[in-house]
């Protein structure tokens, strides 16, 4: 008979786990740490913070025992692909006497990762990633058809919400909404499919701002989070609620619900996001951006936690100028992603100098950047472990290595549904 207790224990930085705390667990600290699964001490380590990680607690040399008979040279990574380590219909003895490796044990209980037990309460991996829009919600749905959706976070970029019309308008919060939902105009790479546009025809008879287009189905929308923001909800709530509607699992999460606004100073004079991008259609030389209101902007609760605890941030093939600076500059995030570079996976925007979609290329260029999956890397300098760029930038590879980067190298034009899938396995590899 084995004892056995499923509990919770905290981990503390950096990395040491504290079950020795708990009655019987004196001088087990050792092995209690190296058998600790699911990432909790590098998560604790990480963010120098305590993490709640689940056990089994065996009773001494139960484990050992386990260990021993199913498997006479198992290490402890080894153990953990024992299937059911509770039939004892299975257990094949090998008592040969011959020591095995593994930790001495020495007395009261030990704890064990859980991922071998099927019955184990299991801790969710959460995957953050950085988004702007059409990039990171190709890169989300392929990351949803590869691992559990619910455990997938998005920061969003809201530095290009606008207000027009009274309505309150969050491009890249919708786009990757509809996205996930499957409901997305492919063709325009934003707002809804089978869209009509009644509203904003008539609106253009009135002489109103129609540059800006609405469809008649997205109206609803903004209409919908517009009342609700009235209501006193806040854009996270909105957007969750929109979420749950489309029965979207990724959880998307504003980067702040505080006011901020992405501008450019350009060669005509300033212009706010949308006049740049749709007005003037980004065809005009710009001298600088700025995120007005930014410094005063606070991060909500859920990006903090979503930041903190992920096992892995991912820096999404958006704009890294307009759509995931703006993100990085709200107090505190830019900070985070800093301490936790080593478990940031960023993908490349550019290919073979050239961004996908959007002015990102003639932007890098504009504000005195190299124009190459390298000049972004040197944008995010000291926030990124890991770039994922385009075979067609396969020559680049040592000149991201010198700067200390580990590198992948895949199709990262998610076109075809085969090369996507396989650009979000390499970014959970
Ligand atoms: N992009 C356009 O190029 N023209 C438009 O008229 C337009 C309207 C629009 C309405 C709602 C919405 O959520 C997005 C819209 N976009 C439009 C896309 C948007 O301007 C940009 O793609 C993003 O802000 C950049 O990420």
């Amino acid at each position: 008979m084995h004892a056995i207790v499923i509990a919770v224990v905290r981990v503390d930085p950096p990395g040491r786990n504290v079950a020795h705390r708990i009655a019987g667990f004196e001088s087990q600290t050792a092995a209690v740490r190296e058998e600790i699964g699911n990432g909790g001490s590098s998560r604790a380590e990480a963010l120098g913070e305590c993490v709640q990680v689940p056990v089994i607690l065996y009773t001494k040399g139960e484990r050992d025992r386990h260990l021993r008979d199913r498997r006479p040279r198992a290490n402890l990574s080894e153990v953990a692909d024992f299937e059911d380590p509770f039939n004892d219909a299975s257990v094949e003895t090998k008592d040969d006497g011959a020591r095995r490796p593994g930790p001495a044990f020495d007395g009261g209980m030990i704890a064990h990762s859980t991922r071998c037990y099927p019955s184990a309460p299991r801790v969710p991996r959460v995957i953050t990633v950085l988004s702007g829009g059409v990039g990171a919600a190709r890169l989300l749905r392929a990351l949803s058809g590869v691992m559990d959706p619910s455990e997938l976070c998005a920061v969003v970029n809201v530095g290009d919400d606008l207000v027009l019309h009274g309505l309150t308008i969050c491009p890249d919060l919708d786009t990757i909404n509809y996205t996930l939902a499957g409901l997305n105009n492919d063709e325009l790479g934003w707002g809804l499919r089978g869209e009509t546009w009644r509203v904003n025809e008539e609106l253009a008879a009135l002489g109103g701002e129609s540059w800006f287009r609405l469809g008649d189905r997205d109206l609803a929308t903004h209409l919908y989070r517009t009342q609700r923001l009235a209501e006193g909800a806040t854009k996270s709530q909105v957007t969750a609620e929109l979420s749950r509607r489309w029965g979207v699992a990724v959880r998307l999460l504003p980067v702040t619900n505080d006011p901020i606004a992405t501008e450019f100073d350009t060669e005509i004079g300033r212009l706010s996001f949308q006049e740049y991008f749709v007005r003037h259609q980004h065809d005009v030389r710009v001298h600088s951006v700025r995120v007005r209101d930014v410094e005063a902007a606070r991060p909500t609760d859920e990006v903090l936690e979503a930041l903190r605890g992920a096992e892995r941030i991912v820096i999404a093939p958006s704009n890294p100028i307009i759509s995931i600076d703006p993100i990085l500059q709200v107090p505190g995030v830019r900070e985070i992603v800093r301490r936790r570079s080593d478990d940031v996976v960023a993908v490349s925007p550019i290919i073979n100098g050239v961004a996908l979609k959007g002015p990102a290329d003639r932007l890098l260029f504009e504000l005195g950047h190299e124009v190459s999956c390298v000049g972004v890397a040197d944008v995010y300098r000291g926030l990124v472990g890991r770039w994922i760029i385009d075979e067609a930038d396969r020559d680049q590879t040592s000149a991201l290595e010198e700067r200390g980067l580990d590198v992948r190298v895949t199709t990262t034009v998610m076109a075809r549904s085969d090369d996507a899938r396989r650009l979000a396995e390499a970014v959970l590899a």
